[in-house]
């Protein structure tokens, strides 16, 4: 019989009960074996639904569980560092969601502890590269077909922000993901950073500045431009266009198929009416999440992780903290990394 991967998962929000159904659901050789979460009734809610166990709220208690093989980290970011720590000292395989931590500093010691074992046992949530359409950018900035790239213009726009939200959250939770997908895209590491507050938007009244521009120069002199809205009011709005050379690349819209047609009551809509707009985060890169952890559990089960590494969890949060930390002084900060270990090449 093939292999069948136990996971243990800790975190029962919102993206922890959207990856325990895709576990269970759609990734062939793994399940989930047990829950845990901060909050013991929503893990035991999510056992029941799925009549597994459930630790409430003894998250080491699953990590140690003898009959858990993997874990999920999908808990609150500020966690996410001391769960990796604690599934490292048992020498277990471990996905943790994006961040890998709050700051660089954190991310030294998960590479240390892993340098320490010998060998890659975390895998970080960028699921973007497991998009049809960044794949795709990619292939066509990599085949060199349109030259070299040269810009990368951005945008990474949420409706709202849950309370306790605060305005380095728009660095360390939101734009995470472009800070990774960038240097992935073009193949190139960060030089400098710099975040700058523009004009606020009337959205923003809850004490968190709303949007933020995120400027980067890379090692090879590209530059890059982030605008960040964490509260647009409208939609999950994601945009990337890699200028190149010869020519550029954008990415698709989640809905390829465009409707030319009059749906009942045209003459009154207004133009942004007419075309859908995602408003939920977990839809939009649903089919890159599903492929995420199919591969992941495959490289697992083949007993070597391939996906993105706790060094590109680290080298995200690397450039984070210099963004945090220029933010209000307009100058550009060095984005300064610990050398890259052998493991990581
Ligand atoms: C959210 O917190 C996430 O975790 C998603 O990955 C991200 O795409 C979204 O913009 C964030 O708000």
């Amino acid at each position: 019989m093939d292999k069948v991967l136990k996971i243990g998962l800790i975190g029962c929000g919102a993206i922890g009960k959207d990856h325990c159904r895709r576990i269970i659901e759609k990734v062939p050789g793994a399940t989930v074996v047990a829950v845990a979460s901060n909050t013991a009734k929503s893990a035991d809610d999510l056992a029941a639904k799925y009549g597994i166990r459930s630790f409430g709220s003894d998250c080491n208690g699953l990590i140690a569980d003898p009959e858990v093989e993997a874990v999920v980290i999908t808990s609150i970011d500020s966690t996410h560092h001391d769960y990796v720590m604690e599934v490292l000292k048992h020498e277990k395989w471990c996905f943790c969601e994006k961040p890998l931590s709050q700051n660089a500093a954190d991310c030294e010691e998960i590479i240390a502890r892993e340098l320490e074992i010998g060998k890659r046992l975390v895998q970080v949530g960028f699921m973007r590269r497991y998009d049809r359409g960044y794949a795709e950018m990619k292939r066509i900035i990599d085949s060199g077909e349109i030259g070299a790239p040269l810009l990368i213009k951005a945008c990474h726009r949420n409706v709202s922000q849950g309370p306790g939200f605060q305005t380095e959250n728009g660095i360390t939770n939101v734009a995470i993901h472009e800070l990774d997908i960038c240097r992935w895209l073009l193949g190139d590491e960060y030089e400098d950073a710099q975040c700058v507050r523009v004009r606020q938007s009337a959205n923003s009244t809850k004490g968190y500045d709303n949007p933020q521009v995120v400027l980067l120069r890379t090692k090879k002199g590209c530059f890059i431009d982030v605008e960040v809205q964490v509260a647009d009011g409208y939609g999950y709005d994601i945009q990337c266009e890699v200028v190149c050379e010869n020519g550029t690349v954008k990415l698709p819209d989640p809905y390829a198929v465009v409707r030319r047609s009059r749906p009942a009551g045209w003459d009154s809509l207004k133009p942004a009416e007419c075309m859908p707009i995602m408003t939920d985060w977990k839809e939009r890169f649903i089919e890159a999440y599903d492929i995420e952890l199919c591969a992941w559990v495959d490289s697992v089960n083949k007993g070597k992780l391939t996906g993105p590494s706790a060094w590109d969890g680290y080298v995200a949060c690397v450039a984070g903290d210099a963004l945090n930390a220029s933010r209000g002084t307009s100058q550009f900060l060095k984005v300064q990394t610990i050398e890259k270990p052998e493991l990581y090449c």
